[in-house]
């Protein structure tokens, strides 16, 4: 190896690192003292991705210096949930490090995608909420924006799903078991974090009443930071995650008093709180450690940010609010709004009035769904027990709201009762979104529909009183990772068609609408979508042992497993096929492989049975002698965002099948879209918006809509609908005759009476003679390769609305008022679209 030069304290770090190939031999060797030739793929990982790392460490030390000298208003991000995936390629990516990497490993006869697959994903969250917060990251570092995120190092991410007997079987997810070289410790942030205990009163030295939170029980928060970085812009940001550790003094008391071994499993239970995620989608648990993980994010967030400010600052906060926001992902970080109160009075000596025109000028909400099952409620005595001087806090500025309503609408009880923060009651509870509103300057929902039914239904009360709070941000993905990164053979063929500059601002890719008939392009096109149909078809063998046949139409629902989502809807089509393929009625008919894939809450057992019927519809379906290669039906297991990245750009077909006014927005729809997959789906949450970008006749559009929806569940009437139509009875006869569960009778008969039953809130019946009608006119279409080619180029040409930074710009712009802390690309916020 070279000799380094002499190495200085003045001397710039970058010249400190050798090119990447001298680096990676370097880390194999001395920082994982790897001595032979021969490594495993997992040593030569950690050597690349330490290599990487470091490059990336350059540029996260110039942009912490520009953050601290800035006088600019900054952002943090608070979620519970940060759906990251993998980082090692979005490194290389971002800092245009690719040619390097591969070189650097080809001195091993290696190659790059081999190496990439032994790093697990980060799966610190269950879908679109979380993987929403990991593009935003991402945007934020592409805009220059002074953001960081705030979340919880689970020591266990989301659980791995193995199907056995057709059956969902979950095992945990240790994903930090072989160490994780994207995150840095920093001991000296380290914060105390305060439960249980009371409230003591009394008068400081100037005569003043105070109040101060004692008795607790403490524990430690230690930050692990990791790096995000931007697109070749010499930007890096933070998200900081929070480990949960015991602190020494608790150790120590109990060590003295002659218990080591308890001492030693009260640590434990301190680190219990960032122990696991909770893997339940769009519902909440009410779990007291729950709680415990929310309070503990946002105390030690807080504690953070107010660190700093009094460093910077001293004791005046008077500028506080001014530069500083905090966005809220959903509710889960909603006791952010009484613990930055406590923290301002209690702590650092404000009154309540400074405390509350700060706190609630510098809180912002995001909703994420309108389901009433997923809206936190946490009863009021679980909060007196755990955090007793957050619920006095709750129950003041809920007089001081109330006291609000009433000069506004004097004399409206029922008013009062409605919008109250304590739900009453037997057990009364504390309404967290209600909390979030009061206690945010914005209220923003994820979709234009979304928004709408915010403002119309759940939240009308407030948004009468306060319209101007509430705004709408179309969610977003970024198209850095979920098209540039997945799909390398459209990357390149976008490159020669319409250059560079789309990865950074994907408005650009519209400059692909005059391609949409040229019949070379179109040519290329389906030439780039059909690779991606094979390296799909190889990824789904290798997992589920069925072979995907290319030519065939590629059928897709990827996303959560959940009544709502309709993958039921999806399982009662491919039935349909399968019984005109058996009764030989194939007229018109394209082969086709649908996939689905998903993971279900642990204990939400209609969802794990809608999983045990796809695979027993599958297995039935694929070894018919009748279906010859017409339909095949797998159900992929595990499904995460590093599977996501090989399905999305072989997708010909998405399905967004939700019951309309359910889906909040959907993000997996935009990934496709993207890609140049066409969508079959419902008026619901950002299909809306795709549909209008796209142009109504490059989408297949079914069943009812929000309103429609409403209307229906007046007299719904399933059995009439099924007795009227040959081909639903049919279906439903195959299903209920046991066809698929020869050996286990009865076992989907809580899914077919959930079907029939005037109830049912997801009205699959009601959609599914138009939504059988839509899949036979995607048919139709697919057989008429020219149209649907161009249909594919109009949706990704149409597609550069959906970027994250589109949102991002957005929220910059109108709720953070947050500006680029420029480095070497200066960028504003920029609009797409
Ligand atoms: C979404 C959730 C969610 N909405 C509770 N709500 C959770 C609720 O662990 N919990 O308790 C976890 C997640 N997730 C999703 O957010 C919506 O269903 C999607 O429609 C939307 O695209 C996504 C991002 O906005």
């Amino acid at each position: 190896m070279k000799a380094t030069p002499k190495a200085t304290p003045s001397m710039p770090i970058a010249d400190i690192l050798a090119p990447l190939p001298e680096e990676l031999r370097r880390h194999l060797y001395f920082t994982l003292g790897h001595f032979t030739d021969k490594a495993d793929d997992a040593y030569y990982y950690r050597a690349l991705a330490t290599a990487v790392r470091d490059r990336v460490t350059k540029h996260w030390g110039a942009t912490r210096k520009r953050f601290a000298e800035s006088n600019e208003r900054r952002v943090h991000y608070f979620s519970l949930e940060f759906l990251l995936g993998r980082s090692l390629n979005n490194a290389i990516q971002n800092l245009g490090l690719d040619e390097d990497a591969r070189l650097a490993l080809h001195q091993y006869g290696l190659k790059l995608e081999e190496i990439e697959e032994s790093e697990p994903d980060a799966g610190l969250g269950n879908g679109g909420l979380g993987r929403l917060a990991a593009c935003f990251l991402d945007s934020c570092a592409n805009l220059q924006l002074p953001v960081v995120g705030y979340g919880i190092r689970y020591e266990f991410g989301m659980f791995h799903q193995y199907i056995e007997d057709g059956r969902q079987v979950e095992a945990p997810d240790h994903w930090l078991r072989e160490g994780n070289p994207w995150e840095i410790e920093r001991p000296e942030n380290t914060r105390t974090i305060k439960f249980y205990g009371h409230t003591h009163r009394g008068i400081n030295d100037q005569g003043k009443p105070f109040s101060k939170w004692v008795g607790t029980h403490d524990l430690l928060a230690v930050p692990y930071d990791m790096p995000i970085p931007g697109y070749k812009n010499e930007t890096v940001n933070t998200l900081r995650l929070w480990k949960a550790e015991a602190t020494d003094v608790f150790n120590l008391e109990e060590f003295n008093s002659g218990n080591y071994p308890d001492a030693v499993v009260q640590k434990n239970n301190a680190e219990q709180i960032s122990m696991v995620l909770y893997p339940n989608d769009a519902s909440e648990n009410g779990k007291e450690l729950r709680l415990k993980q929310q309070y503990f994010l946002v105390s030690a967030s807080l504690q953070d940010v107010l660190a700093k400010w009094v460093d910077q600052h001293g004791d005046d906060f008077t500028d506080f609010g001014k530069l500083n926001c905090f966005q809220l992902n959903d509710t889960h970080p909603a006791s952010a709004v009484p613990e930055l109160m406590r923290l301002l009075m209690d702590e650092h000596g404000l009154d309540w009035d400074q405390a509350w025109k700060i706190t609630s000028g510098c809180m912002a909400y995001t909703n994420h769904t309108l389901l009433p099952e997923a809206l936190e409620r946490w009863s009021v005595s679980l909060f007196s027990r755990l955090l007793p001087r957050l619920l006095e806090i709750i129950f003041e500025i809920n007089e001081r709201f109330l006291a609000e309503v009433t000069k506004l609408y004097p004399g409206d009880m029922e008013l009062r009762r409605r919008v109250s923060l304590v739900e009453e009651g037997d057990q009364p509870h504390i309404r967290m979104a209600y909390l979030s509103i009061v206690g945010s300057f914005s209220v923003n929902g994820v979709a234009a529909l979304h928004t709408e039914l915010l403002k119309s239904g759940l939240f009308s009360d407030f948004y009468a009183m306060w319209p101007e709070k509430f705004n709408n941000k179309t969610n977003g993905v970024t198209q850095r990772r979920w098209l540039s990164h997945c799909n390398p053979d459209l990357r390149n063929l976008l490159y020669e068609t319409i250059g560079t500059g789309w990865e950074s601002d994907l408005g650009q890719i519209e400059k692909l609408v005059p391609y949409a008939d040229d019949p070379a392009f179109q040519k290329k096109w389906s030439d780039v979508k059909q690779r991606n149909k094979q390296r799909l078809a190889q990824y789904v063998k290798a997992n589920t042992g069925v072979e995907f046949n290319t030519s065939a139409l590629f059928d897709v629902q990827v996303k959560r497993i959940h009544e709502y989502k309709r993958q039921l809807l999806n399982v009662l089509h491919v039935v349909h096929l399968y019984d005109r393929i058996r009764r030989g009625d194939t007229e018109g008919m394209v082969p086709r492989c649908v996939l689905i894939g998903g993971k279900a809450a642990p204990g939400y057992h209609v969802a794990k049975l809608i999983v045990k019927l796809i695979n027993n519809v599958g297995s039935v379906v694929n070894s018919d002698p009748m279906n010859k290669d017409m339909l095949k039906l797998v159900f992929f297991p595990n499904y995460r965002v590093s599977s996501m990245e090989i399905i999305c750009p072989g997708t010909e077909l998405s399905e967004q099948i939700s019951t309309a006014g359910k889906e909040a927005s959907g993000t997996g729809n935009m990934k496709f879209m993207m890609n140049g997959a066409l969508t079959i789906g419902t008026l619901d949450g950002a299909n809306i918006e795709i549909r209008e970008k796209a142009g109504e006749e490059n989408f297949f559009l079914f069943g009812l809509d929000a309103d429609g929806v409403v209307a229906t569940k007046k007299d719904y009437d399933p059995n009439a609908i099924i007795s009227k139509d040959e081909d639903i009875r049919r279906v439903m006869e195959l299903i209920e005759g046991g066809h698929f569960n020869a050996t286990e009778p009865g076992i989907f008969d809580l899914l077919t009476s959930g079907l029939r039953n005037p109830h049912d809130q997801w009205l699959t019946i009601a959609d599914f003679r138009s939504y059988i009608d839509a899949q036979a006119e995607a048919a139709k279409t697919y057989s008429d390769q020219k149209l649907w080619n161009r249909m594919s180029i109009l949706n990704s040409a149409t597609s550069g609305w959906f970027s994250s930074d589109r949102t991002i710009g957005q929220y910059a712009d109108e709720i953070w008022k947050a500006k680029p802390l420029g480095a070497a690309k200066s960028g504003a916020a920029q609009k797409n679209g």
